[in-house]
């Protein structure tokens, strides 16, 4: 994991990333409330202040929509969790 995405993943800034900050995320990106949050929801949730975070942002975006059907919602969390639990972070 490149070093400005860790720094954005880790919404709640506490040194690593997990599944507080995927919440924090959902919190804060999810603009219309749907409890999903769209890809566009998502780019201007992590590019609001930094434009050229739009790329990292994609990045993400796709690393965290697990099952790819373009928005991101608590399957796709769960999923991610296990990943990041395999992944031993
Ligand atoms: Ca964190
Ligand atoms: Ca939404
Ligand atoms: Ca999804």
């Amino acid at each position: 994991m490149v070093e400005g995405l860790f720094t954005t993943a880790d919404v709640n800034q506490d040194g690593h990333f997990g599944a507080d900050d995927v919440e924090a995320i959902f919190e804060q990106c999810d603009i219309n409330h749907d409890s999903a949050v769209s890809k566009s929801e998502f780019e201007r949730c992590f590019s609001e202040d930094a434009p050229d975070m739009m790329m990292v942002a994609d990045g993400f975006f796709l690393d965290l929509d697990m099952d790819k059907n373009g928005v991101l919602e608590q399957g796709d969390t769960q999923l991610y969790y296990d990943k990041i639990d395999q992944n031993g972070i």
